[in-house]
């Protein structure tokens, strides 16, 4: 057992109802401790009123950082080959995406660079970039699949996401995104390669539990509304939990679909309708903002924001990682676009990268919270309160990481200030 002392401490708290963000403030103290057995947070609260029973810990010192649960990012592509750099530069000369994507370029592009890697080199790049992550607070990663595209290859991709799942010391969640495009093996037969996905891809990984979600993306260049659908009515049937791409760049109504479903998260959502608000509201469903795509991709079209605060609908933000759309590296980055991009306060991102980020993972019981009874997965930050880490950008300000009893130090290139 240990109590971590000379922390300044920052966390989420739910009030009354945890599915209703109306019902969730946060919660900053000055002088804190966090006392931890094994795995598991034991308690938390200012020093002065720490129970006697915990007086015995060993103490590690915090040196005065704030600690924070580890920051989850509940949304990404982390595991691919090659990058899109070029594209990049062709969408800077006026390309865009989608007719990139109709020419056989972005995501296909990745594909392929993808099938050309080992499941070892896979895991490898995974590795190091959850390593980066892991660096910067964020102690839970969410890794989807989706850049394989055949039985083979998919099962390949979360095979290597279960290899650095096991050595990783925060948290991996892994989703099967088999429905992400159809591949070119398919071109013209969209219907055999959805039948693919529903008769042997799902229930593979269901059977080898290589995957806990699965998603699909509902857009004009990835999937149809009735396809999403069948995907994942097949996927519920398998017992896995469902999450959609949705109403990214147009309106199909997918996001409703899969909360009636009862689909965990529905991310992107700027072309959501606010009539559909109240849906995601009373299933629950978090709503994931992805503020790195709509930048990158020069969006204009925000998501409702203010009906989702105003319904209470619970909003997590996250990088949405790939090498496309959102080749972003920086959870807090992401966090510093939702506020200026989204009108996200500080708060509503804090809370929106660790307990309704946990919540989109099926984790709120488990990680997200400086509270008894969870993880203790941390982020110790060399900064004096948490508004700071959304207001600068560019510059990594977490130190360490507590897992466990132990906690894990790296350096930083730090300015004194004097
Ligand atoms: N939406 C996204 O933002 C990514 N996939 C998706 O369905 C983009 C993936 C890529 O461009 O490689
Ligand atoms: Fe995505």
């Amino acid at each position: 057992m240990i109590r971590l002392e000379n922390i300044r401490s920052a966390t989420g708290v739910a009030v009354k109802d945890p599915s209703d963000a109306r019902q969730w403030r946060l919660q900053r103290l000055g002088d804190a401790a966090l006392v931890v057995k094994g795995e598991e947070i034991l308690w938390h609260g200012p020093r002065a009123e720490c129970p006697e029973e915990f007086r015995s810990a060993e103490v590690l010192d915090g040196r005065g950082r704030l600690v924070t649960p580890g920051l989850i990012d509940c949304h990404t592509h982390l595991i691919y080959g090659g990058d899109r750099s070029d594209e990049f530069n062709r969408r800077l000369q006026g390309e865009s995406y989608v007719s990139i994507a109709a020419s056989g370029g972005g995501i296909l592009s990745t594909v392929r660079a993808t099938r050309l890697l080992s499941e070892e080199e896979l895991a490898d790049l995974l590795t190091q970039r959850a390593q980066a992550w892991l660096r910067q607070g964020v102690t839970c990663v969410e890794v989807k699949s989706g850049y394989g595209l055949s039985l083979e290859e998919e099962l390949k991709m979360l095979r290597a996401i279960a290899r650095v799942q096991r050595e990783f010391s925060g948290e991996m969640v892994s989703t099967f995104l088999g429905a992400h495009v159809v591949p070119p093996e398919f071109a013209g037969r969209r219907e055999a390669y959805v039948d693919l996905i529903c008769e042997e891809m799902i229930p593979q990984v269901a059977q080898t539990t290589l995957a806990e979600a699965v998603d699909v993306f509902c857009e004009g260049i990835g999937f149809t509304l009735e396809e999403a659908n069948r995907v994942l009515q097949t996927a519920v049937n398998e017992g896995l939990h469902i999450k959609i791409h949705a109403e990214q760049l147009s309106d199909l109504g997918g996001a409703r679909h899969a909360a009636l479903q009862g689909a965990l998260s529905c991310d992107h959502i700027e072309y959501l309708n606010p009539i559909d608000v109240p849906v995601l509201a009373h299933q629950g469903t978090v709503a994931v903002l992805l503020p790195g795509a709509f930048v990158y991709l020069g969006e204009t079209q925000k998501p409702p924001v203010e009906v989702l605060r105003s319904q209470g609908v619970r909003m997590a933000v996250a990088t949405d990682h790939n090498p496309g759309s959102s080749p972003l590296r920086s959870l807090c980055l992401a966090g510093t676009l939702a506020c200026l991009h989204f009108g996200l306060t500080v708060d509503e991102v804090f809370l929106g990268m660790t307990a309704h980020a946990a919540a989109a993972l099926g984790r709120s019981e488990q990680l997200g919270q400086l509270a008894r009874g969870h993880k203790a997965h941390c982020a110790l930050w060399s900064v004096e309160a948490a508004d700071q880490l959304f207001y600068e950008c560019g510059e990594n300000r977490c130190s360490a990481a507590l897992i466990g009893e132990e906690i894990l130090e790296w350096t930083l290139n730090e300015e004194r200030r004097t």
